[in-house]
């Protein structure tokens, strides 16, 4: 009888020690985006940031690329109870792109194309956590996962990684962006289950 009620709903449920409390694993990569896909040209793209005075470090697309590339095989884990495991990307890590930058800040607003936002601490970007990603899985991002590039922070819940982003803005305290005004978790971190505002 166990035998034939082990994977009876056709949902794989994670046992190796990878898959956080509720979550099932899927091969397929679902798409969750609150609006239309917007369409970013490289040509055109150009990544900000900016600290906590307002001053500005900004990337065109060539000069993001001619940055050190990192090739991130993580497993991610969306709120919607969806993980995949050992996805590869490639991309620039966050240390690269905050190295050089003075601030004093404790946070991070994301802030992307369709006007969609997440807040983050600063040290979650830090210490080989997070990389503005530009392929998935050998192949340019395309615009449905947030191509040309998004966020990639796969130890927090999957709304984190802003796809389409265009700006970070360093913050001196804590505010909360699209999601987090709206019920879910400020922080997110799958394996604490922190889905919902409460958790
Ligand atoms: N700019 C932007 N980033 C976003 C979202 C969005 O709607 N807009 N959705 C978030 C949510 S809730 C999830 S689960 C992931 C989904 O990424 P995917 O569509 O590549 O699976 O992107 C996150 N990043
Ligand atoms: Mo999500």
């Amino acid at each position: 009888m166990a035998l034939v009620s082990r994977g009876f709903h056709g949902k794989r449920r994670g046992n190796d020690g990878r898959t956080p409390p509720g979550q099932y694993l899927v091969d397929d990569f679902p798409v969750l985006s609150v609006g239309p896909t917007p369409r970013v040209d490289p040509d055109r793209w150009q990544f900000t940031i900016s600290n906590e005075m307002g001053v500005k470090h900004q990337w065109s697309w060539p000069q993001m690329r001619a940055l050190p590339e990192e090739k991130p095989t993580v497993d991610i884990h969306c709120v919607t109870k969806w993980s995949k495991l050992d996805t590869r990307w490639r991309g620039v890590s966050l240390d690269t792109l905050l190295d050089g930058i003075e601030t004093q800040a404790t946070h991070v607003m994301t802030h992307s194309h369709d006007g969609y936002t997440t807040n983050l601490p600063l040290t979650d970007l830090r210490g080989g956590k997070a990389w503005l990603a530009y392929t998935f899985d050998g192949k340019p991002l395309t615009p449905e996962h947030g191509g040309p590039a998004r966020l990639l922070v796969p130890h927090l819940y999957f709304w984190k990684s802003a796809k389409w982003i265009e700006k970070l803005t360093l913050l001196m305290r804590d505010e909360p962006g699209f999601w987090e005004r709206n019920g879910y978790h400020d922080y997110g971190d799958p394996w604490q289950e922190q889905r919902y505002q409460g958790d």
